[in-house]
Parts: structure tokens; sequence; C-alpha cells
């Protein structure tokens, strides 16, 4: 066999490759596994000694000629397809980058932080706990009666199981729970008592859906405890709350008696409005031609029974507490009116209404109540 024109024929015809794809079928078809150079070193196997010694250099030679061949083609075609790619191909490095999606802060979570901020700087801790509660941190600590209609299955969502205590489980119904175990941590760190002044914000629960009420709501109730309290540092402390909230300095508030098991004495806190081309702005006394009051807050000094729940002797202490509805603030101060979008998860909504997450709450940003 001319192992010599067999070897020209080959390099010929790696010579002529136009693309890698061509030089890969060469390479298959020479040095595959049924590849024709392949087939020859197998007929090696069969030949005697002296043939072998003769004819296997020269199939050897052939192979290695053809390897070496492949590998230059292979490089020459690469370094060429890669100078065609840098060729035609260009960036244009003028033109804007691609947006990037971008996330926004819920109006809830946004007003939660301005509430922390804003009562940080009045000495307020954040304090948390648990959404599935107990009855008692829920309900008999804070001196609500077995009887209240609060308690029954209509209003509180219960879970089949009791704790380990025996204690019926339960989805908080507000974040009042947080401040009992507040009381109990801090009497337990220091038994004498201490003063406490906190704000628990949180998510709460309870059997109520319509235009109005949704079965999950969000809650900021604060508490403060120390010698000597009374409510005058009660009507300070929510005067200057919701002058920073509202960020408007005509903020009037009204006191009202009212009820609430775990205060005594009780008060519905009521703010002036004025209607400014058909819409109501807070500011102004509510008594004014053409103003009104709006219910917006309970509060009260708390119940002696509570602060013995807690842990501390209310002879030595005293103390008052507030509750707000989040969503309900929040609708007044960026003026949504449907609550209900609140949870809907709708993404538009979000975009018109959402804040950017560089948007740090301060004492000074947001919209305001303006006409
Ligand atoms: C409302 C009323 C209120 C409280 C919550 C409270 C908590 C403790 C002790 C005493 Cl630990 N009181 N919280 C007090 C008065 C009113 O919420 O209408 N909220 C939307």
């Amino acid at each position: 066999m001319d192992y010599a024109a067999t070897r020209e024929e080959a390099l010929a015809r790696i010579a002529a490759a136009q693309d890698l794809g061509t030089l890969e079928g060469l390479r298959i078809e020479f040095l595959g596994k049924q590849g024709s150079i392949s087939g020859l070193l197998k007929t090696l196997g069969a030949m005697s000694p002296e043939e072998r010694q003769s004819v296997g250099p020269q199939i050897h030679a052939l192979r290695e000629g053809v390897t070496a061949a492949l590998a230059d083609a292979k490089a020459a075609l690469e370094a060429a397809e890669l100078e065609a790619r840098l060729a035609s191909e260009n960036i244009d490095l003028t033109l804007p980058a691609p947006e990037t999606p971008r996330g926004s802060v819920h109006p809830v979570s946004q007003v939660m932080d301005e509430l922390a901020e804003i009562f940080a700087d009045m000495g307020f801790a954040v304090a948390t706990g648990p959404e599935i509660e107990d009855d008692w941190h829920n309900f008999t600590a804070l001196n609500i009666p077995e009887s209240h209609p609060a308690r029954a299955m209509h209003d509180t969502f219960y879970f089949p199981d009791k704790d380990a205590e025996g204690r019926a489980m339960l989805l908080r119904t507000h974040t009042s729970p947080v401040q009992i175990r507040t009381m109990l941590d801090v009497v337990k760190a220091n038994p004498g008592g201490a003063p406490i002044r906190i704000i628990a914000p949180g998510r709460v629960y309870r059997s109520d859906s319509d235009a109005t009420h949704t079965p999950m709501f969000h809650q900021v109730e604060g508490l403060v405890i120390d010698k000597g309290i009374h409510l005058g540092h009660l009507k300070w402390t929510l005067e200057t709350f919701l002058k920073a909230f509202f960020e408007r300095e005509d903020i009037v508030l009204r006191l009202r008696p009212s009820y609430f098991p775990f205060t005594e004495p009780s008060v519905e806190v009521d703010v002036g409005f004025a209607i400014v081309n058909g819409k109501r702005v807070l500011g102004g006394s509510g008594d004014a031609p053409g103003h009104g009051w709006m219910e917006l807050l309970g509060s009260g000094m708390v119940n002696r029974h509570v602060i013995a729940a807690g842990g501390l002797d209310p002879e030595e202490w005293q103390g008052f507490a507030f509750g707000i509805g989040v969503d309900r603030i929040a609708m007044l101060k960026y003026g949504m009116d449907d609550l209900r979008a609140f949870f809907d998860g709708d993404a538009r909504w979000l975009s018109h209404y959402g804040f950017s997450a560089n948007d740090v709450p301060t004492l000074s940003a947001g919209v305001g109540t303006q006409a």
C-alpha cells in the first residue's frame, strides 16, 4: 500500500477545509473509531513480526502527520473565526443601559418605619412578639373577662389545639400581648421594675371582612410605664407624634371619654379637620365652622390589673398606652381610599403608591397632608 499517497491526499483535504465542521468530519473519517487510519493500525495485529517492523513505522508516521495537520488547521480556522467576529461585532457604549426592574416599599412598611422613627426620637424602643399567642397573654392579662365578646369564636381565630400549659392558642387580635411579655421580661431582668417606653408594631388578626375591615391588619401600640405618669404625658406624646407624622403644626386633639378593659380611664382621641375643595384635611380645631372631628386612635391610663399582670406593683408604677390602626393612618396620610387594595398584591397599585427603597423615612419626608 502507498502510505505516502494516502498521506498526501489526507493533507490536501485537510488544507482545503473551510470551516471547523468540515475539519471535524475529516478527523472522524481518518482517526475516528471506524476511521481509515484507525483501520490501518488495526491490521498491524494480524501481521508477522517482520512485516510489522517494516509497515508499522509508516502507518504511525501517517497517523502522526494527519494528527498534526488537523491540529494546525483547527488552530488556523479558530483564529480566522475570532478575527471575523471581532471585525463584525461591535458594542455601542453610548446606548443607555437596559432598565433594571425595581421593587418598592409597601405603604404599610413605610408608615411603620415612620412610626418607629418618630417614637425613637421620643425615646421609645421597638418591641416584637409572636403572632400565634395564648389566651392568657392576649386576653386574661389585659383584663378582658371570659365573657367578653372579643373572645368569642366569631371575632378571634382560634387553633384547635391547646398549648403545653393548657391555654387556648389563637392569632393575636392586637399587639398588646407583646407589651405584656415586655413588662414580664423587664421585671424578670430587674425585679424592682423599671421604666418602659416601647411601641409594638405588627400584624394582628380578627375574623372580620368587609369594605373597611380585613381579617389581617396592622397595629402599632405604645406603652409607657414609669412613676407619676398621668394623662398629660399621654396627650403630649400623642400630640407630638401626630404633628410629626402628618407634618402639620396645627394638629388639634380632642380627648373623649371611652371604655377599654385594659385602660382606666380610657380616652378616644379625635383630630380636627377642615373641608378643603371637598376633601378632609387634618388641622385646626374641629369645632370651627366647616370643620369636624375625626376619630384617630384609642388610648388611656393602663388599668391597674394589667400593671399587676405584667408583674409590677400598681401602687408604685403607672402608665399610659395607646393603639393605632396603621393601615388607617397610612390611608389618611397618603390619600388612599380602599383598604382592601393594601392586601390585593397588585403590582400596579404598588408602583403608584409604593415608596422607593432609598426613601428613608425622616420626620420631614413624605407628601404630608396638604390641600
Ligand atoms: C384602639 C385601641 C388601645 C391599648 C390599645 C394597651 C396595651 C397594654 C395595656 C393597656 Cl399592654 N393598653 N393598649 C390601650 C388603649 C387602646 O387600642 O382602638 N386601637 C386601634
